[in-house]
Parts: C-alpha cells; sequence; structure tokens
C-alpha cells in the first residue's frame, strides 16, 4: 500500500510503498476513509529535532483519522465494515488518566504497548491506505449519518477545542463573551461547538477575510480582523469587562498578547495552537485571577460527545479534500493559509 512517510526530523513527507499492516491479538486494521492534514505536522516536518520529543521518526504522518474495520484479531464488537473513528492519543491504557479515556495525559507514556504520541505522531498513522490501531479501545464506532471523511476532523480539529470548552463551560453563562482566535481547522470548529455547548456569545478574530466569512457561517455573533485595535474593539463589544474565556488556537507571541488585553477579570486563556509564542504572566500583566492554560487533544469519551454533536447536525466540518497522491500539496496550502476550514487526504 502507498503512505505518506516522515523519513526524518527537518523533512518533507515521501509517499512510499510499504507492507499493508496486519493485526496481532486485541488490534484493528483501519481502511482509512480520511485522514485530516493538522497544523501539527508541519511543526513535525519543520521545527523539532532529535531528542525533543519521546518518538522518532520514521513513521507514516496523519494522526486524525476515521475509516472502516478492515482486520480485527480477537475484537469483538467491531465486524468487518464498521465505520469507526480513531481516537489518536494511545496511552498505557491502566493509568488513572489512561483509565478515563485521557491518553493524551497518560502518566506512564512508557508502559503503553509500543510508546508514541498515536498514530501518526511516533508510529504509523492514517495518511495511507490502512492504518494498525494497536488496541480497540481507541475505535468509536460512529453515529449515523456520519461519514468517515466528516469524522476524520472530529478526531483533532472539534476533539482539541471541545476539550478546552468543556473545561471552561462553568464560565460561560448566558451574558457571557467567548472569544475564539484563529479561524482555521480547530476555529471553525470551536466557534460552532461554544455556540452549541453554550449560551455565550461569540467573537471570532483572524487575520484573513476569509477566514471571518466562514467565522460567520459557522455561528459567530462578531467577527473582528486582527488590527492594532483588536483588543478595544472586544473589550468595547463587553462593556469595558473583557472576555470571559479566550481560545486561542494560534498561540504565538501577538495572539497571547491579545488574549491577555482582551481577557476578563476570573476569566480563561487557554492556549491551544501550537505557535511558539510566550506570555509574560506578572501580577499586573494579566487580568486577576485570569488562569493561563494550555490544553492538549481531548479525551476517548468527548470523541464520543463531538460525534454526537456532528450526527445531530450541531457541529459541520467545512473541509476541502485531497487524493492520497496530494497530501503535500494539501500541507503547502495549509502553510500558505490557503485552506479554508481543514484539509482531508481521502486515499
Ligand atoms: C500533535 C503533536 C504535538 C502537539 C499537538 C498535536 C495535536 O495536533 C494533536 O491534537
Ligand atoms: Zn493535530
Ligand atoms: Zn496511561
Amino acid at each position: 500500500m502507498r503512505a505518506w512517510r516522515l523519513p526524518a526530523w527537518k523533512s518533507d513527507p515521501e509517499l512510499v510503498e510499504v507492507e499493508q499492516p496486519r493485526p496481532g491479538p486485541g488490534q484493528v486494521v483501519v481502511r482509512i476513509g480520511g485522514a485530516g492534514a493538522c497544523h501539527s505536522d508541519l511543526h513535525l516536518m519543520r521545527e523539532f529535532g532529535a531528542g525533543q520529543l519521546p518518538w522518532e521518526p520514521p513513521f507514516t504522518l496523519g494522526h486524525e483519522n476515521a475509516g472502516w474495520v478492515h482486520a480485527g484479531e480477537g475484537v469483538t464488537g467491531l465486524p468487518v465494515g464498521t465505520p469507526v473513528a480513531v481516537h489518536g492519543s494511545w496511552g498505557c491504557g491502566s493509568c488513572s488518566r489512561c483509565l478515563a479515556g485521557l491518553d493524551t495525559y497518560c502518566e506512564d507514556p512508557a508502559a503503553a504497548p509500543v510508546p508514541s504520541g498515536g498514530g501518526g505522531l511516533g508510529l504509523d498513522g492514517g495518511m495511507a491506505e490502512f492504518m494498525l490501531v494497536p488496541e480497540a479501545r481507541h475505535l468509536v464506532p460512529l453515529p449515523d449519518g456520519l461519514d468517515p471523511v466528516t469524522a476524520a476532523p472530529l478526531t483533532d480539529a472539534a476533539l482539541t477545542p471541545y476539550h478546552a470548552v468543556r473545561r471552561t463551560w462553568p464560565k460561560l453563562p448566558p451574558g457571557s463573551t467567548a472569544v475564539v482566535i484563529g479561524i482555521g481547522g480547530l476555529g471553525h470548529l470551536a466557534v460552532q461547538i461554544l455556540k452549541a455547548t453554550t449560551a455565550t456569545r461569540v467573537v471570532a478574530v483572524d487575520t484573513r477575510a476569509e477566514a471571518l466569512e466562514l467565522a460567520e457561517r459557522a455561528g459567530a455573533d462578531l467577527v473582528v480582523p486582527v488590527g492594532s485595535r483588536s483588543a478595544d474593539t472586544i473589550r468595547g463589544a463587553t462593556g469595558g469587562r473583557g472576555a470571559d474565556a479566550v481560545f486561542d488556537c494560534v498561540g504565538n507571541d501577538a495572539t497571547l498578547a491579545l488574549g491577555a488585553a482582551a481577557g476578563r477579570m476570573l476569566g480563561d486563556l487557554t492556549i491551544i495552537g501550537l505557535g511558539g509564542g510566550t506570555l509574560p504572566v506578572s501580577f499586573f500583566g494579566v487580568p486577576y485571577e485570569m488562569s493561563v492554560q494550555s490544553t492538549y487533544w481531548g479525551s476517548r469519551p468527548e470523541l464520543v460527545e463531538v460525534l454526537d454533536l456532528a450526527a445531530r447536525g450541531l457541529l459541520r466540518v467545512t473541509a476541502t479534500t485531497f487524493p492520497l497522491d496530494e497530501a503535500l500539496e494539501a500541507y503547502r496550502r495549509l502553510e500558505a493559509g490557503e485552506v479554508v476550514g481543514r484539509a482531508v487526504i481521502v486515499p
């Protein structure tokens, strides 16, 4: 079969012929229906080097996957042909975090069947015709009405902001305001998640006119182009109080500074994007009792909730699809800021 392998750090992936995986005991091979192209993949190609992560290339990219059960070995409840989403973070399976489905925060990652960040993150991912999932517990059958091309972005581009928004629900009652910075793959779903699960007013911020149009289609109440007065605009729209929650899907110096300047006392500033920025935190530097946190991906139970929201029509993925041999073009467009919504590779 064909697969997009990352051969080494600081290199482009290569489309190569590899052996089709076969399941061992308790494992499942998924025929890939959709594999999302994530900004994190660009960081894997461009930025990381030896020793920076607990796993190394070579591996097949693609950590945002859905498809159909192709083969299983000693696995019950997942007959061949079942449409499934892959929960992409694979931990030890026995620490308290993993037992809650929160493999993202596994406390004993070295005890995983094969230590890695998951498929496409040290182990072979879904930018291929088939993918080996090392434990059946990482699969979630798709609810009726969801197809794998739509479901793939739900496993990361939706799950990541869902986890971030869910932990901030208590701060988002009627009358509150939430800001989403960066209306790309994650951001356009963050806007919809806020609208579907809270009563908050949603402000969307981006540099690109097409992204702000996407935010409006996604249900944003107010769109704000990035500029020197963005924070003032947001403060003005909140009666001078600031936003109760800011979800920064970019994470560079400028967006973090904007988040702090636009935020409200007792609010939340959540760093979701891997933009590499830093935010100086000091007594007067951020609003009193603003909580600043990063969040990483989401749990398996949260993925079940995200799929349910989408199956009920409350989340709509804007996706541009590419055949497998055009994955490099998808990444090129993503890097150039030319993708509206999510790019999804369909083998
Ligand atoms: C992948 C690798 C490293 C950091 C973050 C990510 C995310 O895209 C996974 O959700
Ligand atoms: Zn990702
Ligand atoms: Zn664990």
